[in-house]
């Protein structure tokens, strides 16, 4: 027989069957709009296409969305702003899964600006209250994949750090790659994993997809260190609980007004070190991202005239699976061919 609570775990459970690929046609369109404009140097242009193209895709959606980490606050942005309402169920009524949305509709706009490598764009999405409705301010943060996270520590010297990734790597610390955002507040950081032997790929943008590489065996980047956007600290933790890496994180609370902003969340501790439950609770979470340029996971935008090719990454987290989806989007032409890759 079939109880209350089995039929309201189910219909969560279809939040991510249902959800999961119509959110990869949300971050494949803003995708396929902002790489309209790589290399023109407007990064703002290129994040207002992709923040209207994720929030036009968006209202197709079946769903009641609530926007918790967005383009900022409502009188400052026009469009998926913090507590905006996305997504179709709210004006069809019919029945459909109720989630929280973080976005990052183009995360290194300065990186599809210039066409450097990893731009992407980027949701996750939650029941609600699955994800922390994180201020747009500082984060110090440590991320490692599966086998380092019970060995590291945000509060432990750099050396110790890179000591124990190293060894549950199996190899030696000169070995090791780390990625830092290439920053003057890093400057001490930078030194302490060069005393250490640990090599270092400087990054201008984009610890988020940084973050994701840590955690996935074979890309050559085994741990991402420093300071960088909060929002973009929640959405790496949405995607570490769906790889089993971890983030640990601290807000950077250094004016009045953050300080004001936490107490309104209910944090007492300012210095709390947060992991990836902590910042992206949720019992079921979805991750989504498409490559805008070329990336470390995945591909960059192709526009090959019959069409546009995207590689796109969408992750669940209670259902256990993490696809790589390769789409073609078919131009309407009579003549249009497809070719296998
Ligand atoms: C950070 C980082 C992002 O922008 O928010 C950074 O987390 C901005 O940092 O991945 P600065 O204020 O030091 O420039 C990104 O690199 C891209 O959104």
């Amino acid at each position: 027989m079939t109880t209350a609570t089995d039929a309201k775990n189910s219909f969560r459970q279809n939040l991510e069957f249902e959800l999961a690929l119509e959110f990869v046609r949300v971050v494949e369109e803003a995708a396929i709009a902002s790489a309209h404009t790589m290399g023109y140097g407007d990064r703002k242009g290129a994040d207002h296409v992709a923040t209207e193209a994720m929030r036009r895709t968006m209202d197709s959606v079946p769903m009641r969305g609530t926007i918790v980490i967005g383009e900022g606050e409502r009188d400052e942005a026009p469009m998926l702003y913090i507590g905006e309402q996305v997504g179709a169920g709210w004006h069809d009524g019919a029945h459909c899964p109720e989630v929280d949305i973080a976005v990052d509709p183009l995360e290194g706009t300065n990186l599809c600006a210039t066409g450097s490598p990893n731009a992407i764009t980027v949701l996750a999405a939650s029941e609600k209250g699955g994800l922390l409705h994180a201020p747009d301010c500082y984060m110090e943060k440590l991320v490692v994949g599966p086998s380092c996270k019970d060995a590291v520590s945000l509060d432990a010297p750099v050396k110790d750090n890179l000591k124990a990734i190293a060894k549950r790597l199996d190899r030696d610390i000169n070995d090791l790659v780390v990625m830092v955002l290439e920053r003057e507040r890093h400057k001490k950081l930078i030194d302490d994993i060069r005393a250490t032997g640990a090599r270092i790929k400087l990054i201008s943008d984009g610890d988020l997809s940084a973050g994701i590489a840590a955690a996935v065996i074979g890309t050559g980047v085994h741990a991402v260190m420093g300071t960088g956007g909060a929002p973009e600290g929640v959405i790496t933790a949405a995607a570490m609980r769906c790889l089993n890496g971890e983030i640990f994180a601290r807000l950077i609370i250094d004016t009045p007004e953050l300080e004001q902003r936490i107490a309104k969340m209910g944090i007492k501790d300012k210095n709390k070190v947060y992991t990836s439950k902590d910042l992206a609770p949720g019992k079921h979470v979805i991750f989504a991202a498409t490559g805008v340029t070329e990336g470390t996971l995945l591909k960059g935008i192709r526009f090959f005239g019959e069409g546009t090719r995207t590689s796109s990454l969408v992750m669940t987290l209670d259902s256990g699976k993490v696809r790589f989806v390769d789409s073609i989007h078919l131009a309407k032409k009579p003549d249009v061919k497809v070719r296998f890759a």
